[in-house]
């Protein structure tokens, strides 16, 4: 997704039957909460009937030349802060910048 984007979107999907609640952290890589996107650490609860939600993250637009950045998104258990078991837990959101370098010439 561009910097430029605003925001990036996700779904979760819920393989398990019933209500179900969980967490939804963000995780540094390479990119900077607070400075490349808004950090988010939230409870979600997705009822009995309901198989997916949507979780928005804020990116911030700077214009700062810089590489492609990283940062994780990580489902956690609600009861111990633990990483839910299974392989589509976590999720890695690139940010591709989006200022050029100057050009100078004579
Ligand atoms: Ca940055
Ligand atoms: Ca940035
Ligand atoms: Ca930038």
């Amino acid at each position: 997704m561009y910097e430029g984007a605003g925001k990036v979107t996700l779904t979760v999907e819920k393989r398990v039957h019933g209500c179900y609640s969980f967490k939804v952290v963000t995780k540094d890589d390479t990119a900077e909460a607070g400075k490349d996107y808004k950090q988010i650490c939230s409870i979600y609860t997705m009822r009995e009937d309901q198989n997916e939600c949507d979780i928005c993250i804020e990116i911030y637009e700077d214009n700062e030349v810089e590489l492609d950045e990283d940062f994780q998104v990580l489902l956690l258990a609600v009861s111990d802060g633990t990483q839910l078991p299974g392989p589509d837990t976590a999720a890695t959101v690139t940010i591709i910048d989006n200022d050029e370098h100057g050009v100078i010439s004579f």
